[in-house]
């Protein structure tokens, strides 16, 4: 057999089944070319790769953000030790390309998208002189690159994933996309978009995550602004890309009835009804809205004072549920101005809320915010505190169960403190009780019960193995997650749609018939 092209998702754990695609994986796929066969894709979050696939002289490209960065480099060792050629990818190899070299024996890193720059350089690899370091660089909305679908396992994803724009016009300080993504949105083709949910539809996809760093990059008062400095030039520009969202949610609405969309959006989106009401029609039927904090201090702890708190607040979140959006509110503990009673209380709002899923993180320095270089200045740089002889500064290479939760001292809570308050919210907001009545919320009795399962689902995945120290804690949950898995999974299949067209247009096929090459 011919020298082959893996492509890693790295995951300590592994469920057998997983709520959302890696997009990265398919599009990568797309991205190598056709000129070395269909790549092998193992993501780990499903199982754990088998490293006897990988012969001397494959390419294996791995991805990694942060949090998979360790698991990620132990892999890129052993597929080097097998003869392989190493490449990494992704935001954390972006923003440490040295790191993925020292650890994680790559011969070559991509910094930025992979999109146009991964066929060359799997090219190279196969011709035996990959470069050190290639710079993929900020594609331009149409230039990214739709997923190889026809690659996706059956029944193993609950939601697909498709990407309609890159970048964020916030600065977030405990955030890294408007840094790396850049603040400029780069919104893709609608036609592109389109495409690629008919083409998953067609596969059986009724429900499909729009992987975008924020749906709504441009708010009612960044057109007010622009307005008020007289700025026709930058009021075109605005004008042009809010239109272009209406143009995508207009041909997102013609599509079937049975789709169901969810995306990442800022909360200043309440405050237009007329973008909500659109949203209903395209079937954007939840989104992930980054709360953070339930107070004034916590939100100007975050630099994120376009948010609100209090009454205002709970009114902003019920408007996106009245207008038929449900949301999965963020809200981030650990933050200096949280107190003892925060926990509850972040509770108590999201309850009133009307909010039908939330997930509460624990505040973590992740590189390339404003955040981490405040506090890794704070630590000493190389000078910080080690745990196993890696400084905190450097905490994703600390394994993962000797590796803190927490890396700030609060000033009035202590570190214990915040992570049981924090398990305390999990708990608490995922008691059966609590989520049959929230269930509420869809009408059937087999929606209720795929409510039910997804919300167990979700708390196990994201609260027991992510906050939980005790190990036992976390590989019962990580058995629970794998049953409630397969369980949910059956509830988000559907029958396929192999004729279904695009609006106006005839069935076209996507992809080229990769054995052919035509
Ligand atoms: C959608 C999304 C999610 C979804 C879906 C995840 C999934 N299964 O795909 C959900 C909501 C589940 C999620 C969860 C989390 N996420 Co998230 N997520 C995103 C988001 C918005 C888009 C990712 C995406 O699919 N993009 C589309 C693909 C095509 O782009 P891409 O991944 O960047 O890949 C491109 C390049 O990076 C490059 N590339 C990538 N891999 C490789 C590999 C090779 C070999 C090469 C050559 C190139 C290459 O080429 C690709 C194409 O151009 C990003 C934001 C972002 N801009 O990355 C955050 C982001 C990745 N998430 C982040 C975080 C922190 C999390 C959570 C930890 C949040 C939390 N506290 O719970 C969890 C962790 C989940 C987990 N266990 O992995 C951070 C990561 C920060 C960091 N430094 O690592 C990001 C960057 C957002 C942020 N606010 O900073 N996330
Ligand atoms: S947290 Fe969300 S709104 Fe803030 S910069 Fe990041 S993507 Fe943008």
């Amino acid at each position: 057999m011919g020298q082959l092209v893996h492509l890693i998702n790295p995951s300590n754990d592994s469920f057998g089944v997983a709520v959302i695609t890696p997009r990265w994986l398919y599009v990568l796929a797309a991205a190598s070319g056709t000129r070395w066969g269909d790549p092998r894709l193992v993501d780990e979050t499903l199982d754990p790769v088998d490293m006897t696939t990988i012969a001397a002289g494959d390419v294996v490209g791995i991805g990694i953000h942060t949090g998979n960065a360790l698991r990620g480099y132990e892999i890129g060792r052993l597929a080097r030790a097998r003869g392989a050629w190493v490449v990494f990818g992704g935001i954390h190899a972006t923003l440490f390309p040295d790191e993925a070299y020292e650890c994680g024996g790559a011969h070559a890193v991509v910094r930025g998208d992979g999109d146009l720059v991964f066929e060359r350089v799997v090219g190279d690899c196969m011709a035996g002189r990959p470069e050190r370091l290639y710079d993929g660089g900020r594609v331009g909305g149409d230039e990214f690159v739709a997923a190889r679908w026809d690659l996706l396992p059956p029944n193993r994803y609950m939601w697909a994933s498709v990407q309609t724009v890159r970048g964020c016009p916030k600065h977030c300080s405990f955030c890294s996309v408007w840094r790396t993504d850049g603040q400029e949105p780069r919104q893709r083709g609608v036609d592109r978009v389109i495409q690629e949910v008919v083409e998953l539809r067609r596969l059986g996809f009724r429900f499909i995550a729009l992987a975008d760093d924020n749906f709504y990059p441009v708010t009612l008062d960044d057109l007010a602004a622009a307005r008020r400095r007289a700025d026709p030039a930058r009021l075109h520009e605005l004008e042009e890309l809010r239109q272009e969202r209406f143009e995508l949610m207009a041909q997102l609405a013609r599509l079937p009835d049975d789709l169901v969309f969810y995306t990442q959006i800022t909360m200043e989106a309440a405050e237009d009804p007329a973008f909500l009401d659109a949203m209903r029609r395209a079937h954007i039927k939840g989104a992930l809205v980054g709360v953070e904090s339930v107070t004034a201090e916590g939100l100007k702890d975050v630099y994120k004072g376009f948010n609100l708190a209090g009454d205002e607040l709970v009114a902003r979140l019920q408007a996106f549920r009245r207008h038929g959006v449900h949301v999965l509110g963020s809200f981030i503990f650990g933050l200096p101005s949280d107190r003892a009673d925060t926990f509850d209380a972040t509770v108590a709002l999201a309850e009133k809320a009307d909010v039908t899923f939330a997930q509460f993180v624990l505040l973590t320095p992740f590189p390339g915010t404003i955040d981490f270089d405040k506090w890794a200045a704070a630590q000493g740089g190389d000078a910080a505190v080690k745990v196993d002889g890696v400084p905190i500064t450097r905490h994703w290479l600390i394994p993962q169960d000797r590796r803190p939760k927490l890396f700030t001292e609060h000033p009035t809570l202590s570190l214990e403190q915040i992570r049981v308050g924090t398990q305390g919210a999990w708990d608490q907001f995922y008691s059966w009780g609590r989520v049959w009545n929230r269930s509420r919320a869809v009408k059937s009795l087999r929606a209720r019960l795929a409510f039910v399962l997804l919300s167990k689902l979700y708390r196990q995945m994201y609260a027991n193995t992510g906050i939980a120290t005790d190990s036992a804690r976390v590989a019962r949950s990580t058995r629970w997650a794998r049953w409630l898995g397969m369980a949910c999974r059956r509830l988000f299949v559907t029958s396929p749609m192999p004729d279904l067209a695009v609006p106006g247009r005839e069935v076209i096929n996507q992809w080229p018939d990769h054995a052919t090459g035509v």
